[in-house]
């Protein structure tokens, strides 16, 4: 059975994979840290430390004692956050991925590591983006994330670690909300459909990128660490999606559920300028090719369970950009 330490586990992606790796691998044997506390319900659910992953001591200790031999790193600073502070940004991303392969080198983990469509930038193909493309982004977020899909194929040739991790497009859930992204308006719409009826977009019409439901987005990450090795021509790391979304597509999907919808545009130039320098659609054939990547939820599936969810009182509340 594997032992489990996830970073970052209270953010969007982690209170979501956190229950599933311990349905799957028993619940004491995942780890769940945060440089905050999280709510009593998270703590409670199963083993809990805080722990700052930029710390390479306290990061090593942890592993130690938790006798770890996986961790799911999803400490990170996200894009619009990454512009209204670089250097934050850069500390964070960098030095907590360092520290956690240092960790993992030392004492014999596999890791995965979440990178981003970010990794694309304006002078790569934008619709389909192959896997294996130019990756030369404009914003701190991206940068952090090509050298960290650099960082972790050079830990896994030089020194054997397991390193892997998936290209994720913005994904869309409910729980807990998105850390400041320029896809966070595909969370937001939903919240303010449900308790107002209308939503002002700071992305303009016709800006279409490439989204997921969080569901198909933890099976992603389960996905490629339980993949088989000799099947993996990539590593780090591998486009996933599952559906291409603009403001206007999704209103009118929504609309559907919640009649008189209005969406408006408010556009903000920076997450504007992100979106429009980031992929129209990717292409993930190679995680489809080899370890058998396959999303389940469209953009109506996505839609309906997302509103029935919000509707049963099952959000916490919208972006934190
Ligand atoms: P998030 O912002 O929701 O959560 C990040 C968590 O990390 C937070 O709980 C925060 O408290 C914690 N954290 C911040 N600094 C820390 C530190 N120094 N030590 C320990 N914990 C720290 O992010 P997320 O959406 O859950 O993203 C997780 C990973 O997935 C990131 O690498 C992100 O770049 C990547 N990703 C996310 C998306 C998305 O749409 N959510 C898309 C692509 C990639
Ligand atoms: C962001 O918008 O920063 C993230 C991402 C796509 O990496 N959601």
């Amino acid at each position: 059975m594997k032992r489990i330490l996830v970073t970052g586990s209270g953010g969007q992606i982690g209170s979501w994979l956190v229950p599933r790796l311990r349905e799957l691998y028993g619940e004491s044997n995942v780890l769940a840290t945060d440089i905050r506390t999280l709510s009593a319900e998270v703590v409670e659910a199963g083993p809990f430390q805080v722990l700052d992953a930029t710390d390479v001591r306290a990061v090593g200790q942890a592993v130690m004692r938790h006798e770890a031999d996986t961790v799911f790193h999803l400490a990170a600073i996200l894009s619009a956050i990454g512009e209204k502070d670089p250097r934050l940004a850069w500390h964070v991303n960098m030095t907590s991925l360092e520290a956690v392969l240092e960790v993992s080198r030392e004492q014999r983990c596999a890791v995965f590591t979440p990178s981003s469509i970010g990794v694309f930038g304006p002078d790569s193909p934008k619709d389909p983006t192959p896997q294996d493309t130019v990756m030369r982004p404009h914003t701190i977020y991206g940068i952090t994330k090509v050298a960290g899909e650099l960082l972790c194929d050079y830990y896994a040739r030089r020194y054997g670690v397991d390193t892997r991790g998936v290209r994720y497009p913005g994904l869309i859930s409910y729980g807990a909300p998105p850390g400041g992204g320029t896809t966070d308006w595909a969370v937001d719409i939903f919240y303010q459909a449900v308790e107002h009826g209308r939503y002002s977009c700071f992305l303009a019409e016709g800006t279409q990128l490439d989204m997921m439901y969080m569901p198909d987005a933890i099976s992603a990450a389960i996905g490629v660490m339980e993949a088989d090795p000799d099947r993996l021509a990539h590593r780090n790391a591998f486009n996933v999606t599952a559906m291409q979304l603009a403001p206007e597509t999704l209103a009118a999907e929504i609309r559907k559920h919640v009649p008189g919808f209005e969406l408006t545009y408010d556009v903000d130039p920076v997450r504007q300028g992100i979106a429009e320098s980031w992929p129209d659609r990717i292409d993930d054939t190679a995680a489809r090719r080899e370890w058998g990547w396959k999303p389940e939820y469209d953009m109506a599936a996505m839609t309906a369970d997302m509103l029935h969810h919000l509707k049963n009182g099952d959000g916490a509340g919208t972006a934190s950009s």
